[in-house]
């Protein structure tokens, strides 16, 4: 793995014999100690669990021994501190990212070669928190990775969901959900913090009242009240002294029991308001879109916000005591709207319980907050119900309708008589049910608004956010996205990493740029040779976790086409899936014909609820079946469904990739991060001008990229005139072929229904698109196999996408964000 060069190592601190001491004999005599005492066994008996938490507990020790000296430097330093609002948090197995991070992963895992002991089932043994859906939650994991590697004072606030999104079994080829128990073996890396609680309430009603300086107030009387409680889990920056904390709440009843109702007898409804509490952070609600008008999302949401907000208030008036500097003292982004309702409960919290005045209160609520949009589908923008929230929180919705009186207001002024605009502006939707709508109240309470690719935040300034970007044009801006080099490639790719590191030195694992310096090798023979053998050998890896896996055995040296993602119409999986149905057909029409063999993987979890995302599951399932065991094809095709794509077996994946799948609808895709994954990796992309498939080729080059597809103008342009996709399919007889091939009921043991819906969808609405971008997909795939077929030449183009690839790590967004949004600086952290 990475050579430790020694300069860039922290020093080999901590007291010879305390549980700081870094040096291997110190970590492992606390490893001895924590499987005595922490997990009280006799080594001799230890079961890999046990001797993962020790493993994990000695990494831990070193992590709070930095966290110590973070906070310490905090105390010295009047700073801003970053406070990161999601209400998921995608993490992954922490161990052997913090051993990367701290500097010592090779270092430990050398020592443990020689002593016998094999680290890897230890890592393996970690259950992975999936405290998330996808890329949303992904993304706000690498976010505090780079937060803490460019040593920014941040906490991340979130949920800590007792289940996590399910664990996805393939069962006769559909999926099915399990229930995610990350907590069972217990859970080393957090510290519950009881003694730091809020209390959180709901329902009720509001009154009126005069203050004693005869001023209007209102108090919120509560029906029900529940406490939250702070676990912390800290997160090391790469080869950094900072530790920062990701604060998670979970939900408790205030007391076990209601004594009341236990006194008089009823000790059901006492043991009933303990469970309803704890209900709230019981579940991660698993849809990649979000479920409208569910009361416990909507009171997950409201619990989370308030606690953190509350923790804000109480650690700025221990370091400060002066409310009006709260937003000198943090920074509060918001990832998307699930956090949204923080702009109503600062100013709750300010107005009703600090008594601060209104327009006080307005000014550091809109000063503090800023706001990321990740979606560009209309459906998918957050609006709860008014009538549920005044039953949940009536209070809130009173703000909120202040908050949109002054608003519109201004609205108002700003274009008299435009009555279409104020509607369309309103913070509540009117246009058929009320509705509150959650990315206005985002804008409006924020300072900045931002998208997360340069495409998706052209379209949210002309489209979804038009008119706000009309009125208050200098509050967006663009934050392309990033992903961690650390975990996506240092941790997963290390064979690349070693032959990275060989040519150009460690350096680029926090600085980026310097990837470009592999450029000056692209003509050197013998390296493309390397990075060849790098690939085998990953692909060589994912075979074996395949066959583990799937009992399905596939060829290293077959072109590894892949697609990872949440299963969605929009993402497009059924199109690769057309693709790979097409050259089936041409097997079978000409047996003998010249197709480079290509093994299609697929990878990815369906919302429970959403048939079609099932039913494409289904299918890529039932086309693997019949493929992979048609004598004709003997050996050229192979299609694998990996199931339960998670962080843990990404690493297997991104590294093993050679074509990487970014086919989603342009106009749809906010961004994507998984396409960043890839091309990090060395895969070349087939893809469309989506999201950051337009930055991504801009960086690697037109020629390095496979581009197909309809533009999003060309897009909504067809769509606004009416798009026909019979036109497509009737003008296309490879097309026509391929759909009656399923219809036919070929891949469903003569089941002819089993995938009608599928297929009328397709033929009769074909909302995404498929059928028009069909043909030039199905071209640009064959000009793919022709350029796999020119290795020297495909690596090249390998190189090229890493060494351009930069651009793409989550350090340079985060960068950006702090120079742009966040105006805060570094505050490096020393152990002495
Ligand atoms: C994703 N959104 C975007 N939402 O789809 C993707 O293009 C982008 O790269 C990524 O965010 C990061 O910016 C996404 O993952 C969710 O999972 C939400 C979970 C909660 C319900 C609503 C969707």
């Amino acid at each position: 793995m990475v050579k430790e060069s020694k300069a860039k190592q922290p020093p080999a601190e901590g007291r010879a014999g305390s549980r700081s001491d870094l040096s291997l004999e110190g970590m492992r005599r606390t490893f001895r100690e924590h499987i005595l005492y922490t997990q009280g066994r006799f080594p001799e008996i230890a079961t890999r669990n046990d001797l993962y938490m020790a493993m994990a507990y000695t990494v831990r020790d070193q992590l709070l021994h930095r966290w110590i000296k973070t906070v310490e430097q905090l105390r010295r330093t009047d700073v801003r501190i970053v406070s990161y609002l999601s209400a998921e948090f995608l993490l992954g197995p922490h161990l052997e990212n913090n051993l990367i991070n701290l500097g010592i992963h090779d270092r430990v895992c050398r020592t443990a070669e020689q002593e016998g002991f094999d680290i890897q089932t230890l890592f393996e043994q970690e259950e992975e928190p999936g405290l998330g859906n996808g890329g949303l939650g992904r993304l706000a994991a690498c976010y505090l990775d780079s937060l803490a590697t460019l040593e920014i004072p941040a906490i991340g606030y979130g949920i800590r969901y007792e289940f996590g999104i399910f664990d996805q079994e393939i069962r006769d080829g559909w999926q099915v959900e399990h229930t995610d128990e990350w907590l069972h073996l217990g859970n080393p890396w957090e510290i519950a913090r009881p003694e730091i609680f809020y209390q959180v309430s709901f329902g009720g009603r509001t009154e009126p009242y005069e203050d004693d300086r005869g001023r209007y107030q209102v108090r919120w009387l509560p029906h029900r009240t529940v406490k939250g409680v702070a676990y912390d889990t800290p997160i090391l920056g790469y080869r950094v002294n900072t530790c920062n904390l990701l604060r998670l709440w979970k939900a408790e009843a205030i007391e076990s029991f209601e004594f009341e109702a236990f006194n008089v007898g009823d000790y059901y409804g006492a043991v009933d308001q303990k469970v309803f509490s704890e209900n709230i952070t019981k579940v991660l609600y698993p849809n990649d879109e979000p479920i409208q008008g569910k009361q416990l999302r909507l009171e997950q949401q409201y619990f989370f916000v308030s606690c953190s907000l509350q923790d804000m208030l109480h650690l700025h008036k221990l370091i400060d005591g002066d409310l009006s500097r709260f937003s000198r003292r943090f920074a509060i982004q918001l990832n998307d709207t699930h956090p949204a309702l923080s702009v109503a409960e600062l100013m709750r919290l300010l107005v009703d319980e600090h008594e601060m005045d209104w327009d006080a209160a307005w000014e550091i609520t809109c000063t503090t907050f800023a706001y990321t949009n990740h979606t560009l589908l209309p459906e998918a923008l957050e609006k709860w119900p008014v009538d549920l929230f005044a039953t949940l929180l009536p209070r809130h919705l009173e703000i909120i309708y202040e908050i949109n009186r002054r608003f519109l207001d201004e609205v108002k002024t700003r274009y008299p008589g435009d009555n279409a605009r104020v509607a369309r502006m309103s913070l509540i939707d009117e246009s058929g049910g009320r509705y509150v709508r959650m990315a206005h109240l985002a804008c409006v309470g924020s300072h900045a608004v931002n998208g997360v690719a340069e495409l998706h935040t052209q379209l949210l300034k002309d489209d979804v956010l038009h008119d706000f970007f009309e009125m208050m044009p200098e509050k967006f801006s663009n934050k392309t996205n990033g992903v961690t080099p650390r975990r996506f490639m240092v941790l997963s790719n290390p064979g690349l990493t070693r032959l990275i590191t060989a040519k150009i030195g460690d350096d680029w694992i926090s600085r980026s740029e310097e990837l470009r310096r592999l450029e000056q090798f692209v003509d050197d023979g013998a390296f493309r040779e390397e990075w060849r053998q790098v690939k085998r050998e990953n692909k060589q890896r994912f075979a074996r976790l395949i066959l583990e896996r799937t009992g399905i055995e596939v060829d290293p040296s077959s072109m590894f086409d892949i697609q990872v993602k949440r299963l969605h119409e929009y993402k497009r999986q059924h199109l690769n899936v057309l693709h790979i149905v097409a050259l089936y057909n041409r097997i079978k029409l000409d047996p003998a014909c010249d197709l480079c063999p290509r093994t299609f993987i697929f990878g990815g979890k369906a919302a429970p609820g959403y048939f079609m995302a099932k039913l494409i599951i289904k299918l890529i399932n039932s086309v693997a079946e019949v493929v992979n065991r048609d004598p004709d094809v003997s050996g050229r095709l192979k299609v694998v469904f990996f199931p339960d794509f998670n962080v843990k077996n990404a690493k297997f994946i991104y590294p093993a990739c050679d074509l990487s799948e970014q086919i989603s609808t342009a106009g749809k895709e906010a961004s994507g991060t998984g396409n960043m994954k890839f091309s990090m990796n060395g895969a070349l992309t087939i893809g469309t001008l989506d999201g950051a498939n337009v930055e991504i080729r801009e960086e690697v080059g037109a020629e390095n990229f496979f581009l197909f597809g309809l533009t999003a103008e060309e897009v909504s342009s067809l769509l606004k005139n009416g798009y026909q996709p019979s036109a497509y399919y009737q003008g296309n007889p490879e097309l026509q072929a391929v759909i009656e091939r399923i219809r036919s009921g070929h891949f469903s043991r003569g089941d002819r229904e089993l995938f009608k819906p599928l297929l009328d969808s397709l033929l009769f609405h074909d909302p995404f698109l498929l059928f028009a971008d069909f043909a030039s997909y199905v071209e640009v795939q064959r000009q793919v196999d022709q350029a796999y077929r020119d290795q020297e030449t495909w690596t090249r183009m390998s190189i090229l996408n890493v060494a351009r690839m930069g651009k793409f790590s989550s350090d340079r967004a985060i960068r950006e964000y702090c120079r742009d949004i966040w105006k805060v600086k570094p505050v490096p952290v020393s152990l002495e």
